[in-house]
């Protein structure tokens, strides 16, 4: 986090420098709409970044799996910013849906973590994600860096046009809090690893958030799944009554990631459900959850930031529930490090 924050911040007017965006602010005024594109972990990131977008820049923005939208053949807007993440850059889904807007005229950008990769090569601009190399399979630091990368972009693209100043001091001294912050959590590890043996014979995994929850809800249930190969369900909160509640016993616990924002008793709500059908809780919070079985705690910053600092014990639980399960977690079965077809 401190590699893609160094040297992007200006602390005197707020701002952040975006060296190869690419995009002035005259381009930035005109944009109408973000619609970003990326596969698996980088598609949770980009759910991240639409939210962050629509909060900090208010500019409308969501997100869409790039295999999806490139078998779609989709309507390209010209007044729509299109915003392609991915880890390797090499991604083939991506790639291709990168392709396809080019070939219709569209802007491109990119958030991507390897330098001069096919996709950060055909795309207009874009931001590094300065995450290092992702040694296993898996996206891991990389996604809490894209997350970082894309409060950078909504505090730039926020500060063209709405943002306030105060709020713009605001989520940058959140953001310089977050090392240490994540430091913190990694210093919970044994706690998470107790957690892990406690939960990992489990049936199935239910992942819930709502909002700044949902997206970390379903990158925590797709990094259990691929490298302890438990399965796991992720569902916005509010949906769980619209049929998985089904699911629920005491062999399906339930993640519940609760950002202490103003969804927090709506949230309490659901946990209440929950536990009427006997079904176990493990929170993600910060403070203690009274209805929870178990709550992982994690420090307070500014609520548009919770879903970067929520994913790290999550990602922690996945990989200490691999361990207890003898999985090889450098190779997980089944995975390609980039997929290329
Ligand atoms: C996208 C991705 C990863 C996932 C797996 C397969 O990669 O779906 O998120 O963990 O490795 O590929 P990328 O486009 O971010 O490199």
């Amino acid at each position: 986090v401190d590699r893609v924050l160094r040297g992007r911040i200006d602390d005197r007017f707020s701002t952040v420098h975006l060296g190869g965006l690419n995009l002035d602010a005259r381009e930035a005024r005109g944009v109408r709409r973000v619609k970003i594109l990326g596969c698996g972990s980088a598609y949770h990131t980009g759910l991240i970044g639409a939210q962050l977008i629509e909060e900090l820049a208010r500019i409308p923005a969501d997100a869409e799996p790039a295999s999806e939208f490139r078998y779609r053949n989709p309507v390209v807007d010209p007044d729509t910013l299109y915003i392609a993440v991915s880890q390797s850059g090499e991604t083939y889904d991506t790639l291709a849906a990168v392709q396809e807007l080019k070939r219709k005229g569209a802007r491109v950008l990119g958030v991507v973590n390897v330098v001069g990769s096919a996709i950060a090569r055909e795309t207009d601009g874009g931001v590094y994600v300065h995450a290092g190399p992702e040694v296993c399979v898996v996206s891991t630091k990389c996604f809490t860096n894209t997350a970082v990368a894309f409060a950078l972009l909504a505090l730039h693209l926020g500060r063209i046009r709405d943002l306030s100043v105060a709020d713009g001091k605001r989520i940058i001294a959140g953001l310089r809090k977050l090392p240490e912050q994540i430091a913190e959590v990694l210093r919970g590890e044994e706690e998470i690893k107790k957690l892990a043996a406690e939960y990992a014979n489990a049936k199935s995994m239910m992942f819930v958030g709502r909002v700044r929850g949902y997206p970390v809800a379903r990158e925590a249930s797709l990094k259990l799944k691929e490298v302890s190969y438990v399965h796991a369900e992720a569902y916005p909160a509010s949906e769980l009554k619209h049929g998985p509640l089904a699911l629920i016993e005491p062999e399906v616990p339930t993640v519940a990631v609760l950002p202490d924002d103003d969804l927090l008793e709506k949230n309490r709500a659901t946990l209440e459900e929950i536990k009427a059908r006997s079904g176990r809780i493990l929170a993600v919070a910060h403070r203690e959850q009274e209805k929870a079985d178990h709550t992982i705690l994690v420090p307070r910053n500014e609520v548009e930031l919770d879903p970067i600092l929520m994913g790290i014990p999550l990602q922690l639980l996945a990989y200490h529930t691999a361990l207890a399960l003898g999985r090889d977690i450098d190779k997980p079965r089944n995975l390609a490090k980039s997929v290329t077809v």
